[in-house]
This record gives structure tokens, C-alpha cells and sequence, in this order.
């Protein structure tokens, strides 16, 4: 007898394929939908169903609800797991399932809108005795409000956006004089993401860690803790690598986040799988942040060290089973880190580098998992989350665990496309990551990206030498039974060097006037920042604005030195792909 006899899914890529695995083991049959965009998509072919949930834009397939109710009902699934992102988090979409006779994975959707606003959160956090970040419960409503909040609590502050969450909004601000631009940089984000330009005020916590407890809640009253994650490597509020236990977090200090964590859940009725997010600061305070109420990207973590399926906890809470395990039942066991494989180029402000994975080879051996969405031949949209996999180690320790990853990512194998697999390798080499520091400003700087590039050249070596004129090709050979890779320098093809003036000529501009060369968006998205001014002196690299597509911030970085004319954009303005942003024109010295 299973929990239900078929369950639809509403979401997409690595995380559907993995909810389906749990349902098949559980006896459950698995229904997909998809865009048009991902018709070929490998969660489509993982389900023993699948539902176009076209036409339209792609992006919003996945949020149709309408749509997605319709396809429930067609399909006659009794439940639906919403996944992560799109609606995991929609108190309305949670509530219209019910109404609809579908059993809702996840949450009551009382907790969904209580955790959803950020003020209200606090407030009830404080209530229920659970230590939020020092600040104001309510929304502060003016510059000066700002500044007075400043001088009592003492600088530097934090403003944040109230409809928020994941750091939308964070301005930190150092003394009174930078209260007015701040806030109303603040009310601005938070109206371009959320339409809502409420914003509330924190302590800002030096060189915080980021320290989150997962919870699992019952419809009987039971609710227990499964330790903490630490997930402080992050760039731009996107986590990067995710890791339990905490390099932080001692027993003791781990009960103590485990019943902060219990806490809260209990303040709000809570049933599901669900992670109470927070900051710990050097003197090892833990303070409230939010709460997600659905399951997480870095879930697998978790599961590797308890040994449970969080995903088969969901699905057998929502059909009203109770925990099997107490608090006390639980052991966690060894290391595990969870590094996030993006299609992204960290040495471009790790822009998205969509296109057709065409080589694809999965790390494996003790101890490795890898949650993927993609195969050889898989086309990355830039329509989405740039997550295509994820790969998860166990070790028995942290540096087994760090070390087992680096074998894992030096096995994995994705052509095609930029990934962030020379980027992990670089960061977990570094002595900053081995000694389990927070790594603030590590992850961002040039020298990472730099060793993420020669990390990830490493194997296909087709770089042109010095003069140009000849290029390097690897070839494997077998000498007298002996396996050997020998580097070959052949002479490049006659058409390269046209190929290659014809370069200079642009990179370098005409012979007479100054060059000039357009700034344009690699990607739709809405402009988060303008970071430059008409007539500014700019250097190669220099960030001229940020873009936001699929709620990834994506740096516009000048390609030359100059001047920057032309500027076309403003904070809040949408733009389209190959939109111009501004020109740079060559300093004539
Ligand atoms: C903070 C903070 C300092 N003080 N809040 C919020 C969401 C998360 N993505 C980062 N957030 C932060 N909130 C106060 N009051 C610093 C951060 C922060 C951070 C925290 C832990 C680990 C890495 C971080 C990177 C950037 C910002």
C-alpha cells in the first residue's frame, strides 16, 4: 500500500528528476510537464508521463497554474510537488491545489505566507523567544528613521527588502550620510522584485557565517531537527558550495540551532520539510534570518549525513504518516559537501553560457552523487536557473570529503558549455576553504577565476603557443603497452591568421578616429544597477551595470578601456537580448 498512486510534478530539470526517483521507489507513478523550451529536456523522459504545459513563453510554463491544475486533473494525480523556486513558495497556488482536491507536498499554506514576508516573520519569531537579527520588526518608512536606527544601534546597519528573502535589497550601510541613497536604492529593488518597496532595518554582522537547520514537521505534532548546514560560499546571495557540519558549529552549539530550528517551526504550525535560515557571527550568536518553506537545492547534504530521503519524508508526511524517527533516533554521520555545477563562466562575472552539452561523463565511486538534469546532448536554455547539476560527496571527514570532491570534479566531464567545475577545483584548493574560513571576497576575486580558467583548460588543450602560428593537440597513445598523453604542435590552418588579424583590426579600431565599440545585454532581463556614468573613465572588466534574468544577477562588464558614451539604461528598465547598453569610446591621449 503506497501514500498515493500518482503525483504530478511542477517543476523541472535536476530537481524533478529527482523527486521522480523517490516516487518510483515508494510505487508511485510520476507525471511531468513541460515547456516547449523543454520537450527533449531529461526530466520529461524520466516520468512514466508527460504534459506539455504550453504554449507561450517558456518562462512562464512552469507558473501556470491554471494550466498546471488542468494537467493534474487530466492526468488524475492525487498530489503535487512543486519542487524548489517557481510555485514552491506561492501561498495561493499551495491553497488552490487544496481547493482542487490535491494533496499539496509541503507546507500548510498559513506557514508559506507568514514565513513569505519578512517582517512578519521576525515578529512572530521574537514572539515564539527564537533570536533574530537585532533590529526593527516593522517597516521603517523614511531616510531619516534610517539614520536615527543608525545612531541607536550603532553602524554599520543592514536594510532589507520586507517582501524579501536571500538577500534582495541588502544595503549595508557604514554612517548617516550614506542613509538617504541607500534606502532609497533598497525601496527600489525591492519594487523591482517583489513590487513592494517595504524595506526594514538590521545590525549588520561582520563576517557572518551562513548556518541553516533543516527541520521535518508532522501533521501529528512531531518535529525534529536534522542538524545544520553551512552554506557561507555564496556569490551574490547565490550559494556556490554547501557543506554539514558546519566548520563552525560545535555539539553544543549544534543543539542549540537544532531547537532554535524546532522552535520556529512549531510558532508557525508547520508540517513538511522545511529550513530555518540564519546568520552566526564570530562569537557563535545564531540569529534568525528567514525561513524556506520547501525543499532545498543543498537537501542532499543533509540526506547523505542521516541517511534519509528527505523527498520520501515529504511525500509520506503529506499523506498524513507520522515521523518514524525522534530526535533522538537520528545520528549524522561523517562530511558532506555539495558543490552547485552551473552553466556559468566565472572568469566572464560568471555570466550564464547556455548552449548543447556535447560531451557528458558523471563523476561516480565511494562516496560520490550526482542529482543531474542534463545528458550528452542536452540544450542549456538561458531561460533558466543556470543549475544543471549537482554534485554531493560523503567523506568520513571535512578533508576527505574536500579531497574525494576533487577527484569527483577532475572526473567529471561537460563539453559544450562553461561550467563551474574549474571554479570548484580552485576554490576548494584554496587555503582559505581548507582551513574553513568564510572565504568572503575569495570567491569573487580575480585570482580564483583566473585559476577556475587554467583549471578547466587542463584537459583540452587546443591553446594557440606564443607566436600563434601553431597549435597544441593532445593525443593518447599506446607505446609498448603503455598508455601515454603526448602533446602534438601542429601548424594551424591557413585561415587563422586572416582570422586573426581580422580581430586585431576590431579590437584595435580603424587607423583613423577613435574606436568605438557598443555594451550590449547578453540576455532579457530587467537592469538592477547602472555602476557608471557618461564620460567615465572605464577600464577592461570594469562592471557597467547588473542584469537580473531568472533571479540571477549577471554582471555587464566593459570588453576595453575608455570612455563611456551612449548610456541607454537605468535601474528598473527591462532590456532585451543584444540591447545596446552604453559605447566605449578609445581615450584619445
Ligand atoms: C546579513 C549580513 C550581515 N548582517 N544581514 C542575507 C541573505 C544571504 N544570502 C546573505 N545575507 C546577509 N545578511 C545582516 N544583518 C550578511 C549577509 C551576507 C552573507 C552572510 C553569510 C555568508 C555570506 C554572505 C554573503 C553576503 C552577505
Amino acid at each position: 500500500m503506497s501514500a498515493f498512486s500518482k503525483v504530478i510534478v511542477a517543476n523541472r530539470g535536476e530537481i524533478a528528476v529527482r523527486i521522480f526517483r523517490t516516487l518510483r521507489e515508494l510505487g508511485i507513478a510520476t507525471v511531468a510537464v513541460y515547456s516547449e523550451a523543454d520537450r527533449g529536456s531529461l526530466h520529461v523522459a524520466a516520468a512514466d508521463e508527460a504534459y506539455l504545459i504550453g504554449p507561450g513563453p517558456a518562462s512562464e510554463s512552469y507558473l501556470n497554474q491554471e494550466r498546471l491544475l488542468d494537467t493534474a486533473a487530466r492526468a488524475g494525480a492525487e498530489a503535487v510537488h512543486p519542487g524548489y523556486g517557481f510555485l514552491a513558495e506561492n501561498a495561493g497556488f499551495a491553497r488552490a491545489c487544496e481547493e482542487a482536491g490535491l494533496v499539496w507536498i509541503g507546507p500548510p499554506p498559513e506557514a508559506i505566507e507568514l514565513m513569505g514576508s519578512k517582517t512578519a516573520a521576525r515578529e512572530a519569531m521574537r514572539a515564539a523567544g527564537v533570536p533574530i537579527v537585532p533590529g526593527t520588526t516593522d517597516p521603517v518608512d523614511s531616510a531619516d528613521a534610517v539614520r536615527l536606527l543608525g545612531e541607536e544601534m550603532g553602524w554599520p546597519i543592514a536594510i532589507k527588502a520586507a517582501a524579501g528573502g536571500g538577500g534582495k535589497g541588502l544595503r549595508v550601510v557604514a554612517g548617516p550620510e550614506e542613509a538617504e541613497r541607500a534606502y532609497e536604492s533598497a525601496r527600489r529593488e525591492g519594487e523591482a522584485y517583489f513590487a513592494d518597496p517595504t524595506v526594514y532595518v538590521e545590525r549588520y554582522l561582520e563576517d557572518p557565517r551562513h548556518v541553516e537547520v533543516q527541520v521535518l514537521a508532522d501533521a501529528h505534532g512531531s518535529v525534529i531537527h536534522l542538524g545544520e548546514r553551512d552554506c557561507t560560499i555564496q556569490r551574490r546571495h547565490q550559494k556556490l558550495v554547501e557543506e554539514t557540519p558546519s566548520p563552525a558549529v560545535e555539539d553544543e552549539l549544534r543543539e542549540r540551532i537544532g531547537r532554535i530550528g524546532v522552535d520556529a517551526a512549531r510558532a508557525v504550525g508547520y508540517r513538511s520539510a522545511g529550513t530555518i535560515e540564519g546568520l552566526l557571527d564570530r562569537d557563535g550568536n545564531y540569529f534568525f534570518l528567514e525561513m524556506n518553506t520547501r525543499i532545498q537545492v543543498e537537501h542532499t547534504v543533509t540526506e547523505l549525513v542521516t541517511g534519509l530521503d528527505l523527498v520520501r519524508e515529504q511525500v509520506l508526511i503529506a499523506a498524513g504518516e507520522p515521523l518514524l524517527r525522534s530526535q533522538d533516533d537520528l545520528r549524522l554521520t561523517g562530511h558532506a559537501i555539495e558543490c552547485r555545477i552551473n552553466a556559468e563562466d566565472p572568469s566572464n562575472g560568471f555570466l550564464p553560457s547556455p548552449g548543447r552539452i556535447s560531451t557528458y561523463r558523471e563523476p561516480a565511486g565511494p562516496g560520490v552523487r550526482v542529482d543531474s538534469g542534463v545528458t550528452a546532448g542536452s540544450e542549456v536554455v538561458g531561460l533558466y536557473d543556470p543549475l544543471v547539476a549537482k554534485l554531493v560527496v560523503h567523506g568520513v571527514d571535512r578533508d576527505h570529503a574536500r579531497r574525494r570532491m576533487l577527484r569527483a570534479l577532475g572526473e567529471y566531464e561537460i563539453g559544450g558549455v562553461t561550467t563551474l567545475l574549474g571554479f570548484h577545483q580552485a576554490l576548494l584548493e584554496h587555503p582559505c576553504f581548507v582551513a574553513g574560513e568564510t572565504c568572503h571576497g575569495v570567491v569573487e576575486s580575480k585570482e580564483l577565476a583566473k585559476r577556475a580558467e587554467q583549471l578547466s583548460h587542463r584537459k583540452t588543450t587546443v591553446a594557440a603557443s606564443p607566436d600563434g602560428r601553431l597549435r597544441e593537440r593532445v593525443a593518447r597513445v599506446e607505446l609498448d603497452g603503455r598508455l601515454y598523453e603526448v602533446k602534438a604542435l601542429v601548424p594551424e590552418p591557413p585561415f587563422a591568421e586572416l582570422a586573426r588579424r581580422r580581430r586585431e583590426r576590431t579590437a584595435h579600431g580603424a587607423h583613423h578616429g577613435a574606436a568605438k565599440d557598443a555594451v550590449v545585454t547578453p540576455m532579457q532581463g530587467t537592469v538592477l544597477a547602472v555602476e557608471v556614468e557618461n564620460g567615465e573613465d572605464v577600464q577592461a572588466g570594469q562592471v557597467i551595470c547588473i542584469v537580473e534574468a531568472m533571479k540571477m544577477e549577471n554582471e555587464i562588464t566593459a570588453h576595453r578601456d575608455g570612455v563611456v558614451t551612449d548610456l541607454s539604461v537605468e535601474p528598473g528598465q527591462p532590456v532585451t537580448t543584444g540591447q545596446v547598453v552604453c559605447v566605449i569610446s578609445q581615450n584619445v591621449t
